[in-house]
C-alpha cells in the first residue's frame, strides 16, 4: 500500500483514530525511549529507571534523569507530524482522535486539543505518597527530588511508571476511539508497550502504521508505511 493509497483512506474516513510513540518525536531531536541512554543513566534501561521501585530506591538519581529529559525537551519543537495532525484536527472537527504514549508535550505545543496522553505529562509534578495537611505544593523544599520539609513526602514527575495503571477515563476514552476510528494510524511506536499498544489491536477500522522500522504491531497492520512521523503524516493528512 502506498503513502498515496492511505491518504485515500484518510479521506474517506468518518473518523480516524491516531496513536503515537516516541517515534513521533525523534525528528524534533527527543531521543525514543529506546534510544540509548547517555550520560549517568547510560547503563540503565529506561524500564528499569520509569518504575516507583526505582524512585524510592534512589530518589535522586531518577529525578535527575526527568531533569535532564525536561531539559532536553524545553529546547525542541514540535515537528511537521505534530503540526499535521493538529491542523488535520482543526480542518476536521471532531474526525480525529489522538491519543498519545508521549510525555513530552509536543502535540499540544503544536496545537492539537483534546489529547488523550495514556503516560501522563513530564513537565509535571505530584507528590508520591497520599499528602498531609502539611503538604503544601507552593512551598516545597528544595531538593532532588523537592519534598515537603514537614513530613518528607517527595514530588515525583507525573507520569505513568512500569507497573502502574494508566488514567482509567482517558485509556477508556482511547479505547472507545479505538472501537469506533474507521482508521487507525499508528506512528512512531515500536508497539512494546502494553496496554497502549493494544489498542491498535482494538482498532474497529484499518490499522496503517508508519514507522522506518519494523514494530511489534506489523502483523496487525493492513498497511506499512516504511517511513517517518514528519515526512508522511503531512501527505496523509492534506486534503
Ligand atoms: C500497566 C512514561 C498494570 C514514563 C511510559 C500486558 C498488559 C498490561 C501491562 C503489561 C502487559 N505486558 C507487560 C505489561 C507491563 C508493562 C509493559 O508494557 N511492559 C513492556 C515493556 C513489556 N506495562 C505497564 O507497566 C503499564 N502499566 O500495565 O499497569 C496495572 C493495572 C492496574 C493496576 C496497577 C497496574 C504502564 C506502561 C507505561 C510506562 N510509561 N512512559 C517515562 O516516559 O519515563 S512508557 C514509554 O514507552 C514511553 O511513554 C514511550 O512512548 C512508550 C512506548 O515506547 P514507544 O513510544 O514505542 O517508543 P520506542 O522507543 O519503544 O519506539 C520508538 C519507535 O519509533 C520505534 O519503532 C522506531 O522505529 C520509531 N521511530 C524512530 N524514529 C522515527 C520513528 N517513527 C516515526 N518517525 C520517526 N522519525
Amino acid at each position: 500500500m502506498s503513502n498515496r493509497g492511505v491518504r485515500d483512506w484518510v479521506r474517506g474516513a468518518k473518523h480516524v483514530a491516531v496513536l503515537t510513540g516516541a517515534g513521533m518525536s525523534a525528528e524534533s531531536g527527543v531521543p525514543t525511549f529506546r534510544d540509548a541512554q547517555t550520560g549517568l543513566w547510560a547503563k540503565f534501561d529506561p524500564q528499569q529507571l520509569a518504575t516507583e521501585e526505582a524512585f524510592r530506591a534512589n530518589p535522586s538519581m531518577v529525578w535527575d534523569w526527568y531533569a535532564f529529559r525536561r531539559e532536553a525537551i524545553a529546547g525542541v519543537q514540535p515537528n511537521a507530524g505534530h503540526r499535521a495532525l493538529a491542523e488535520f484536527a482543526k480542518r476536521h472537527p471532531g474526525r480525529l482522535t489522538l491519543i498519545t504514549q508521549n510525555v513530552d508535550g509536543l502535540h499540544q505545543r503544536a496545537g492539537s486539543e483534546g489529547v488523550l496522553a495514556l503516560h501522563g505529562n513530564i513537565a509535571q509534578d505530584r507528590w508520591l505518597d497520599t499528602p498531609r495537611d502539611c503538604c503544601n505544593a507552593d512551598a516545597v523544599a528544595a531538593g532532588s527530588p523537592p519534598c515537603c520539609d514537614r513530613c518528607g513526602n517527595m514530588r515525583r514527575p507525573a507520569v505513568v511508571w512500569f507497573g502502574e495503571a494508566l488514567p482509567q477515563l482517558v485509556f477508556a476514552q482511547a479505547e472507545q476511539a479505538a472501537r469506533h476510528c474507521d482508521l487507525m494510524l499508528v506512528v512512531g511506536t515500536s508497539g512494546l508497550v502494553y496496554p497502549a499498544a493494544g489498542l491498535a489491536r482494538t482498532a474497529r477500522g484499518r490499522v496503517a502504521i508508519v514507522n522506518p522500522e519494523p514494530t511489534a504491531l506489523d502483523d496487525a497492520a493492513d498497511a506499512v508505511l516504511r517511513g517517518t512521523a514528519a515526512t508522511v503524516l503531512p501527505q496523509l493528512l492534506e486534503d
